[in-house]
């Protein structure tokens, strides 16, 4: 009865008849929520777009980099934010072992890096060259990180590999891992009054780049194997001494399972595919109008029949 009720009321999908998502199971689609807006929102939308389509959601709260782990297991169904600087590894990594796969790319380009805003320039005017802004290191001092800089990486469940990174390439900087999104929002929103230099861990698409113009730093070019393989990268004996990929992937993984046991929905999941722009309008709708993670993603299908029926119809057949 939920799935008739549900659907009738569903204009959108209409066309489609109940049948056709009866191959799905009742159970619910476990679904991941990380700590960074996009992804909490993303969720969300495709959360209510099962929901339209009759299917039972739930939500969990899991450490992004475990993650990969559960999918692999089928303790949740999917993923989907698979960042390649942050994820790639973990993600590799469950893929070796077997038990999710691959379940395409997003049209979105990633990046995940050490970033400034741009009034930092004018204190540091070398940038965005790593070796200048190691000589600058001292403008970004504090009374906690003594006559070295101060960066502002992220969460540490986001493994970034900053302190690596500073001693793999002899920097000058001490790195402090921030708590949250939110205090990495905080130290710049901080700084902008007297355009204090500033230089935090920051990622594209987001909100931020429409709030704060900036850049990110230009490390060595990220090449595979500068995370496994020390000959990798400027300094022989190290790994992690390159930047982040600067055109980077943005995936969606699914558990082996989800296409037996919910065939429209995995049907869903690999049409799917968001741009750079709808994602950092996810991220806006709370970092920036303070919505609650549910209702942005609510505000945002509105404003997006058009993208998301064609993925739903396609699979309905
Ligand atoms: C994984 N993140 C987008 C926060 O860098």
């Amino acid at each position: 009865m939920r799935k008739l009720t549900l659907l009738a009321s569903a204009t959108a999908i209409a066309c489609c008849g109940v049948a056709a998502y009866a191959a799905d199971s009742d159970d619910p689609i476990v679904i991941p929520i990380h700590n960074w807006s996009s992804q909490i929102v993303m969720s969300n939308v495709v959360g209510q777009m099962y929901e339209e389509m009759g299917l039972n959601v739930e939500f969990v709260t899991t450490d992004s980099q475990a993650v990969y782990e559960s999918v692999r297991l089928g303790d949740v169904a999917l993923e989907l934010e698979v960042w390649e600087g942050a994820f790639g590894a973990s993600f590799r990594e469950a893929l070796s072992k077997g038990g999710l796969h691959d379940a395409g790319d997003h049209d979105a380009v990633t990046r995940e890096d050490w970033w400034y805003p741009m009034w930092t320039k004018e204190a540091c005017p070398g940038l965005p060259d790593w070796e200048a802004l190691n000589e600058c290191a001292e403008v970004f001092a504090t009374a906690e990180t003594g006559d070295k800089g101060r960066y502002l990486d992220g969460p540490v469940d986001w493994l970034k590999h900053g302190q690596e990174r500073v001693e793999a390439l002899g920097m000058d900087f001490v790195v402090v891992n921030a708590g949250s999104a939110a205090a990495l929002w905080a130290e710049i929103g901080a700084a902008e009054a007297e355009k204090k230099p500033v230089v935090v861990f920051n990622w594209t698409p987001n909100f931020a780049e429409a709030v704060w113009p900036g850049e990110f730093v230009e490390f060595p070019a990220w090449e595979d194997g500068c995370d496994t393989d020390p000959a990798v990268g400027p300094n022989p004996e190290a790994l992690y001494d390159c930047g982040n990929p600067a055109t980077g992937y943005l995936k969606k993984a699914a558990w082996d399972g989800m296409e037996g046991k919910w065939p429209t929905a995995y049907c869903v999941l690999t049409k799917i595919s968001f741009t750079n722009p709808q994602i950092a309008e996810m991220a806006k709708l709370v970092d920036t109008d303070e919505l609650e993670p549910d209702e942005a993603a609510e505000e945002w299908l509105a404003a997006n029949r058009s993208i998301v029926e064609p993925w739903m119809q396609s699979c309905s057949a």
